[in-house]
């Protein structure tokens, strides 16, 4: 038992969480904002800005700098850092990294006088890696289908998806046949993030290697003829695929000028996804999680291998083993505050209007609230629709429709294409809009079933750090899920509302199909 150290790097940040399993507290969080912290990158939400909604790049740079900046921050803080024991990780899903022959090399003899971003820079043979909201590839991922068909689905646990990292290793190639074949090793956010820590390359592990189109997802293996369709020789540049719980390496030396003891194990990291189910305590089948971030994500653990029959959701790796079920709604809280500034409202204000002077579901007014492309279900275009009264349609209505009407809007579409997910008698809930009263009450109501809360709010970095513990140490998820993942607040959910959101929901179904076909 001890301190575990979780780092999560995010669309926006890099997160460090550190748990004390003897305390079963959580005894320091911080974090560095991208846009904030390493303005130089020109990256304010963490990507840089372009003029084409489809195209969104990161500079893998940028995660390495962010890196010494966390870990400076955790050496600051009042903590014993040299008591850390472990540490594991999350990233961002999907996302790629492109390194050519210098990178190993660089690794092996880090220098403690440099930083990670000086001794880095010459490393990558792609200088910005697409990340999870890019959706570029429909042309590569067209033709993965046409040449798999429904294998691609079956065996790597989805279709073949525009933000999946196949799909964008195919478009490199294409694209820049020279720099593919400069790329001596190609990494998730995740493995390249975990192979700084060590030292060396990282192995990318089941949760977040599912998100990949590449990994075949029964035998925990790269599959040769979906990688060298992808892109020749694609197989020689995939780190090894292993299980969660893998001891990835030893800490790097580089990083005991942070004060951190030499040596001590990392484990593998994994995606943010797979890393919140364990943070909310939810690697056993029966509890799904909505997670309200950037985009909102609904998951769960499943009994059985199964994939989505609409070709929207899909299967990851649960890092307690077996499987999870996962649906992704782009336009997430970047949807909610579109409609919040057009309200002009704070959010306190935005739920008690919602709260007070508005009823279950809002006499039918609804919306489609695609400001971006989305991914659940697919659309590759921006696309906002309204449906209900005449004034509410037309923009003339109250501001507190409005403001019910996003928030059900978007819980009627998680139900509808959470319905593969399988059977889950309670949800819990995480990421900066579970605050949300009227939010969290909706969901109550929409699903009928009890919505839970719990105490902290970055649940991919707790369980980073739970993953830590359970990989160095030997410690059970479920006696890490019983010291920090325990109910705060348990909303009930309004059976006379029942019916009204059962005949909602129906409504919403006939009018997003109307609208996106
Ligand atoms: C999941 C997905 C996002 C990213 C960003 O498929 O694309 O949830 O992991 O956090």
């Amino acid at each position: 038992m001890g301190l575990y150290l979780g780092l999560d790097c995010s669309t926006q940040s890099l997160k460090a969480t550190v748990i004390d399993t003897d305390s079963g507290s959580v005894v320091h969080s911080s974090d560095i904002n991208f846009g904030r912290d390493l303005p130089e990158y020109r990256c304010p939400g963490g990507f840089l800005e372009s003029s084409d909604p489809l195209h969104v790049l990161t500079p893998p740079l940028l995660w390495a700098a962010a890196l010494d900046m966390i870990l400076g921050k955790l050496q600051n803080a009042n903590i014993p850092v040299e008591k850390i024991c472990g540490i594991s990780g999350s990233g961002q899903q999907h996302g790629s990294v492109y390194l050519n022959a210098e990178f190993e090399q660089t690794l092996s003899g880090l220098d403690r006088n440099c930083t990670l971003e000086e001794q880095l820079k010459d490393c990558f043979s792609r200088e910005t890696s697409p990340v999870w909201m890019d959706r570029s590839t429909s042309a590569e991922c067209a033709e993965l289908y046409s040449r798999f068909g429904n294998e691609i689905s079956e065996r790597t646990g989805s279709p073949p998806i525009e933000r999946f990292t196949g799909p964008q290793i195919r478009k490199f190639y294409k694209e820049f046949p020279q720099k593919y074949a400069e790329t001596l090793i190609i990494h998730l956010v995740s493995s390249f993030m975990c192979s700084l820590l060590i030292g060396h390359s990282a192995p990318i592990d089941f949760g977040d290697g599912a998100g990949m189109n590449l990994l075949d997802m029964q035998h925990g293996d790269w599959i040769p003829e979906i990688a060298e369709y992808t892109a020749p020789g694609l197989i020689k540049k995939l780190p090894p695929a292993v299980p969660s719980t893998r001891i990835a390496g030893k800490l790097a030396p580089y990083f005991e000028k942070y004060g951190l003891p030499a040596g001590i194990p990392v484990n593998v990291w994994s995606g943010d996804n797979p890393s919140s189910l364990i943070g909310c305590g939810a690697f056993n089948p029966g509890t799904a999680v909505i997670s309200l971030g950037t985009s909102d994500t609904i998951f769960a653990a499943m009994s059985d291998y199964k994939t989505d029959p609409e070709g929207c959701g899909h299967v990851f790796g649960n890092p307690a083993g077996g499987f999870m079920s996962l649906s992704c709604f782009t336009n997430g809280s970047l949807a909610r505050e579109k409609i919040k500034d057009r309200c002009q409202l704070s959010w306190d204000e935005f739920d008690k209007v919602v709260l007070q002077q508005t009823r279950p579901g809002n006499n039918n007014n609804m919306l489609l609230p695609h400001f971006v492309p989305e991914s659940t279900p697919l659309r590759l275009s921006a696309q906002v629709k309204y449906q209900g009264s005449e004034a509410f349609c037309n923009g003339q209505g109250e501001k507190a429709e409005l403001a019910r009407a996003i928030l059900e809007s978007q819980v009627y579409s998680f139900k509808i294409h959470s319905e593969w997910l399988g059977r889950f008698d309670r949800i819990r809930i995480t990421g900066g809009a579970s605050d949300s009263a009227a939010l969290t009450q909706i969901i109550a109501d929409v699903f009928q079933c009890p919505v839970e809360k719990f105490a902290v709010s970055n649940s991919a970095g707790l369980g980073a750090a739970m993953r830590a513990a359970q990989a160095c140490s030997e410690i059970s998820f479920v006696e890490l899920s019983n010291l920090f993942t325990a109910a705060t607040k348990i909303e009930q959910p309004n059976a006379e509302t029942k019916d009204i959101y059962a005949d909602a929901v129906e409504t919403y179904r006939n009018f997003e199909q109307s609208v996106t076909g």
